[in-house]
This record gives structure tokens, sequence and C-alpha cells, in this order.
């Protein structure tokens, strides 16, 4: 009964927030499904077949045109001190990518939400066709930062105030590099606890995209941009393949909340009024999606049906769409590596042409982590493991070139 009224509460409190944000349409916040009629596969956006991907920003664009983009962002900045910095962070946010989710398939149902893998271009993500006119664009112009190119071509937002969408990179020109995916697996390898997981994640490989794309991207209303939702999709990747490695982790958290309380899987997820165990599947009742490259969890394996629209979409023969208009971008300035556009991803991380050591992903600065409610000690820790395996990464391609 309690937690009725408190669901009750949430979705009025939502609904006036984001009517109050959007100024016009209501922002649906449909419950889950008690079960799943089929289970999609979240792929990595840059395997998208061309059509596959117009699809997608076809139904982001409606999306954006609705209002519902600013409902998300209003709603992730009301509430930010609750899903940041405690154990609510993985499970709030998968729930927040199944909400957006679902509602990509209110306009057109086979969409699925894919995700941004910046371990590819992490070490000189100007290069990566993700943040090029192809997908999701860049930075913004000089002067107001605006988004000018890409899927989110001049958009504007109402939240917090009426504005363009704006991206504004670390560095002038460059974002600056992101974790490796390297230093993403050291960690998966060797936290034991969602508490440590959570917080080496969040104060490490997560935080340094969103302070590196700047703009937006780096406040509580980063939600108003669709490539928050891509990022996190990685972050959520990045939690299932961990699960995926003890099956204790698909129906167990620990750790504490925003008011040091105990977290368990019975807690109640805020606005969602959900109980977190509710969100520790991504197959299972409501979820229903596993990633390309994660071991499919246990439970709730996809029936015979759900199988073949599975394979269907893994063998999907469409090919990506040409990357060349991120070929004439500016070569990073300011020492973010200095290669030139890799011709695919592969290619770079075996690259063995140049012989100028990977630069690490510099320091997140201290008064934006507070302001995120995230943890300096931790990021500093999180710096030193990286520091460590981009150094590593050095010396090994020394020896291969001697
Ligand atoms: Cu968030």
């Amino acid at each position: 009964m309690a937690i009725r009224m408190l669901k009750y509460f949430c979705i009025v409190l939502v609904s006036s927030i984001v009517a109050e944000a959007a100024g016009k349409s209501v922002f649906p916040m449909p419950r889950l499904e008690s079960s799943c009629a089929h289970t999609v596969v979240r792929r990595d956006v840059t395997t998208l077949g061309a059509t596959e991907l117009q699809r997608f920003i076809r139904v982001v664009k409606e999306m954006h045109r609705r209002g519902w983009m600013d409902g998300f962002g209003s709603m992730h900045d009301h509430i930010s001190h609750q899903i940041h910095g405690n154990e609510h962070f993985f499970a709030w946010h998968r729930r927040f990518l199944r909400h957006f989710e679902s509602l990509m398939q209110q306009i057109d149902p086979d969409v699925v939400l894919p995700y941004w893998n910046w371990g590819t271009f992490w070490n000189n993500p100007l290069a990566d066709p993700v943040l090029s006119a192809a997908y999701f664009g860049g930075n913004g112009r000089p002067g107001d930062n605006c988004v000018i190119e890409g899927a989110e071509e001049r958009w504007g937002r109402n939240y917090p105030s009426r504005n363009c969408l704006t991206r504004k990179y670390r560095y002038g020109t460059s974002t600056g590099a992101f974790w490796p995916m390297r230093a993403v697996r050291d960690v998966m390898n060797t936290a034991k606890t969602h508490a440590q997981f959570r917080s080496r994640i969040e104060n490490g490989a997560h935080g340094i995209v969103h302070l590196g794309l700047g703009g937006d991207f780096e406040t509580m209303w980063a939600p108003v941009d669709v490539l928050f939702f891509m990022h996190h999709a990685m972050i959520d990747k990045v939690w299932a393949e961990w699960q995926s490695r003890d099956q204790t982790r698909f129906h167990k958290v620990d750790g504490h909340d925003s008011a040091s309380q105990p977290i368990t899987a019975q807690s109640i997820m805020p606005f969602y009024g959900e109980d977190i165990g509710s969100a520790l599947l991504t197959n299972g009742p409501g979820y229903c999606y596993v990633y390309d490259d994660v071991p499919t969890p246990p439970a709730f394996r996809p029936r015979r049906e759900a199988r073949l629209a599975f394979n269907a979409i893994f063998n999907s023969t469409e090919s990506p769409p040409s990357p060349d208009t991120h070929l004439s971008r500016p070569a990073p300035i300011g020492g973010s590596g200095g290669f030139s556009s890799p011709a695919s991803a592969k290619l770079y991380d075996k690259d063995s042409l140049s012989d100028v050591d990977y630069e690490p992903p510099r320091p997140m600065d201290i008064g934006w982590l507070k302001s995120r409610h995230m943890d300096v000690a931790e990021a500093e820790r999180m710096q030193r493991l990286v520091d460590d395996v981009v150094a590593q990464m050095n010396a090994e391609r020394k020896q291969e070139h001697d």
C-alpha cells in the first residue's frame, strides 16, 4: 500500500515537473511490462546498418519534437543526488534507459537503443565516427557552443532554460582521452562488491566522458542529449558484463543510498517506485534486452520465437554508413595523442605505424566531481589505475617496435 502510494506520488510529481519543463506535451511514464514478448539486442551504434541508423535518428528527432528530451533532462536533474554517488547509480540508470527505450518504441516498435563504445577511440575521440556529422555530431560551435551537425543538429532545449543543445569540449577543440577498455576490464576483474564496482566505474570511466564532452553533457540535465543514453548504455553494458561473471550479482546488491541507509534488492528506485531487484537482469520482465557481446544472463532465456528474432538482428548483413564525414575533421590539438584518423577501430588499436605514446585521460577537476556528488578520493585512485594501465600499454607497444 505504501509503495503504491509512493508510486502514484512519484508519477504525479514527475508529470508536473516535466509539464513545466516541456511547456506543452505530457511526458509519458509507461509501466514496465510484466514479461517479455521478445528479447532484443542492444548493439554498438557503429554496427547499425544505414537504414537502422536512420530509423533510430528519426525516432529521437520525434522524441525531441514532443519535448520528451526536456522531460528526461528535468527528471534526472531533480533527483541527481539520489541516483549518483551511491548504489542506486547502476539500477536507476538502467531503469531510466529502459524508460527512454520504451518511449522510442511508442514511436517505432522495432527500434532498440544502441550504445556508444567510447573505448574504441578512447585515445583519439576526435576520430570517433559517433562524434561526427554522420552520427551524433561533435563539439558545439565556437561562441555559443550549439551543436550544429549530426542527428541533433540545431536542437533546442527548454530545460533548465531555453537554449540550444550545447557541447563544449574540455580542451577547446579536444575532449581529452577517455578510458581504454583494458582499464575498464581491470576494474571488472578486481571489484568484488557492487559498492566497489559502482564507485570505481562512476568515478572513473563514466565521469571522464561527461567532463570531456562538456556543455550540457557535463551537467545534471545531460539527458537532453541523446548521446547521454548511448554513453549510459555503454556503462550499463559494462555492469551487465561484470554481473555475468558471478551469478549472485543477478539477484543481490550491497552498499548505501544517499541517506547512508543500506541498499538491498528490495530498495525502491527513486521516481519509479520499483525495487532494485527488478532491474538486475537485462533480459528480465519489462527490460527484455541483452548486449551484443555480453553473455546472456541465465534466467529468462528467450523462448524459441524470441530467439529467431534475436538471430535475425544478429545476422543483419546491412553495412554501416560510410564514415567519410569524419575524415576531414581537424587533427587533435593539445595533447590527446596526435594520431591521424585511423581507417577503422581495429587498425587503430593495433596501430604499428605510430610510435607516439598513448596519453592517459587527465585528472577530473575536483570542483566538478563535487558538483556531481562524486568521490574525489576514488577518482584519484582511478586516475592512478588508468595511468598504470596506459603506461603498460605504451611499454608493450615499445617492445613490439624493437
Ligand atoms: Cu546520471
